[in-house]
């Protein structure tokens, strides 16, 4: 044996390249690792599917009749670290090489590269857009803007075209999306399996491994191979897909679904493949199942949205998760780990997080990164908050979307203007406020919802930045027409708020 085929837990694809270069006579490397399973404080659910979905992925290998050498855990041998395992198995092996396909990391990158055996990294070729072609849509623009790649990738799948045209005349459908969602219809949500014999066992490890970290373990529904994943696509398709455009940024009480697909679990870590998702909502389209403005809307977050962030992260460089741009420093309230708050879409958000690895977008971005974003949280706690709590987060698509479009802590390269809103915008797309201690309606004074105060506290404190901002300077006009007690009022209210954010008061 001269070579061994590392494959990592994100990487559970037949179609991986290191995989279709393999043969039989090449050694697969897989490793459940404490570094990997801490190097920040995953939800159980992320760890606990990643395992399970790691040991059937190998015995499909090893069906396939090629050799797989599988360290679990809890084995008394086991090295800790992806490296370390490489390093034991190259000795016990004899082996002088190394194949892997590239990481989603550049932190595992650089492990790769530092290792004194050599190492030949290949492209992940699950993706749409390779480095080299993302480098030569952004060389030379002011603004990568996701909307001209996006168009890029439809060109290039001929997904949703008319020879070069677009389907329907027009490339984006988004201004008959953002529906506010009604609590009379009906959702489905994701397709729940029971857990197996292989799913109990690492559910039994987790529970003694991990039992301190935030999130429930159980009740455990994730599918955790390729044909569980493929009937979750099947799921979505037959009973969500119709109405995702409509309801796409909505949110509701104990809803934590909605209409949303539920699929980038799988999507991230292999068991699915995005071309497969994207030729199944268009065939809903053919088939007049499902009308444009869900399937354009859809399929631009696979080819549009999740390739733009893989782009932008490797664009960015290894540096990208310390960007500060705002020079935020406020530590991460106890809340979003739990604790208790007064603001009842922040509490619905984290306790949707803590029971099932999962927000939805509209959550992640305009409920917990916004207050993130208005409070001033150092952004780098707020990434590894993301990074941990979310069983889809690895950091080439986490980082783009918490540093990049929610924290704007790049600087304006994913966003040309921070997404903040008031109150006024989670009342429209939401139900939350009617059963929140504060009024989104008050603008100041005890009862005010904090995001009403700390917006415009937020804008006053980057008003040097921000003025000038063609987008924005219709908030700054609002804010000096108001009256001027008013607009002290409301600033020492916001200074009151964060004094009691930094004292660890409930708010
Ligand atoms: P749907 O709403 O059904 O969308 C379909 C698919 O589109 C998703 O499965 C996903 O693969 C893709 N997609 C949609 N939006 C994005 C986006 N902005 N970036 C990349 N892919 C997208 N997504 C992750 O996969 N991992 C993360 O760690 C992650 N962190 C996020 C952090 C913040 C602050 C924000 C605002 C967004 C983040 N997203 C992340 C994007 C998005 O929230 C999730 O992809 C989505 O909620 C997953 O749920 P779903 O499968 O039901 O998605
Ligand atoms: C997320 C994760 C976890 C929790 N554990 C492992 C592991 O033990 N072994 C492994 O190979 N991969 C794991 N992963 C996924 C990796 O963290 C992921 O491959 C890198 O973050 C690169 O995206
Ligand atoms: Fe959230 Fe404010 Fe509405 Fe309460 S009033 S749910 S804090 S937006």
């Amino acid at each position: 044996m001269s070579r061994l085929v590392l494959v990592l837990g994100d990487q559970l694809s037949l179609s991986l390249s290191a995989l279709k270069e393999a043969s039989k006579d090449d050694l697969i490397v897989m490793a459940e690792v404490a570094d990997e399973a801490s190097y920040v404080p995953h939800h159980p659910k992320k760890i606990a599917f990643t395992f399970t979905a790691m040991r059937k992925f190998a015995a499909e290998l090893r069906d396939a009749g090629l050799q797989v050498a599988y360290c679990k855990l809890d084995d008394p041998n086991n090295a800790g670290s992806i490296t370390g395992e490489l390093l034991r198995q190259a000795e016990l092996n004899s082996a002088t090489e190394i194949l892997a396909t590239e990481p989603g990391e550049w932190r595992l990158i650089s492990a790769l590269e530092d290792l004194p055996v050599p190492v030949t990294i290949l492209p992940d070729t699950r993706f749409l857009a390779s480095h080299k072609e993302f480098e030569d849509w952004a060389e030379g623009r002011k603004q990568l803007r996701m909307e001209y790649f996006y168009r890029e990738m439809r060109r290039k799948t001929g997904l949703l075209m008319d020879c070069d045209k677009p389907e329907g005349d027009k490339w984006n459908f988004d201004h008959e999306n953002r529906k506010p969602a009604s609590e009379k219809l009906d959702m489905g949500g994701p397709l729940k399996f029971e857990p197996d014999e292989t799913t109990r066992e690492v559910l039994e490890l987790v529970r003694d491994r991990f039992d301190g970290n935030f999130g429930d373990l159980e009740p455990f529904w994730f599918a955790t191979d390729a044909e569980g994943a493929r009937q979750s696509l099947a799921h979505f398709i037959e009973n969500s897909l119709p109405q995702f455009g409509d309801y796409q940024d909505a949110m509701l009480t104990d809803e934590p679904f909605l209409f949303h697909s539920i699929l980038s679990f799988y999507l991230n870590a292999g068991l699915l493949d995005p071309m497969e998702i994207c030729r199944a909502a268009e065939q809903a389209y053919k088939d007049g199942h499902a009308p444009i403005n869900a399937v354009e809307g859809f399929i631009r977050q696979i080819i549009g949205w999740r390739e733009y962030m893989r782009g932008i992260y490797f664009l960015e460089g290894p540096d990208y998760t310390t960007r500060n741009a705002l020079d935020h420093g406020r530590d991460l309230p106890d809340f979003f780990w739990g604790a208790e708050t007064k603001m009842h879409c922040i509490s619905q958000a984290v306790r949707q997080t803590r029971e099932h690895a999962y927000a939805h977008h509209i959550q992640r971005l305009m409920v917990t990164g916004n207050f993130a974003l208005l409070a001033g949280i150092d952004p780098h706690k707020v990434h590894e908050w993301y990074l941990a709590v979310y069983a889809d987060a690895y950091e080439w698509v986490e980082a783009p979307n918490v540093i990049g479009m929610s924290q704007f802590a790049d600087g304006g390269i994913v966003g040309s203007k921070p997404y903040v809103s008031s109150g006024a915008y989670i009342n429209r797309m939401s139900n939350y406020c009617k059963d929140c201690s504060y009024k989104f309606s008050q603008k100041s004074g005890d009862e005010a919802c904090p995001f009403n105060l700390l917006y415009w506290d937020f804008l006053i404190r980057h008003r040097d930045r921000f003025s000038e901002n063609p987008r924005m300077g219709n908030m700054y006009r609002t804010w000096d027409k108001m009256d001027e007690t008013h607009r002290d009022t409301v600033l020492s209210d916001a200074g009151k708020l964060l004094a009691k954010l930094d004292a660890g008061d409930v708010i």
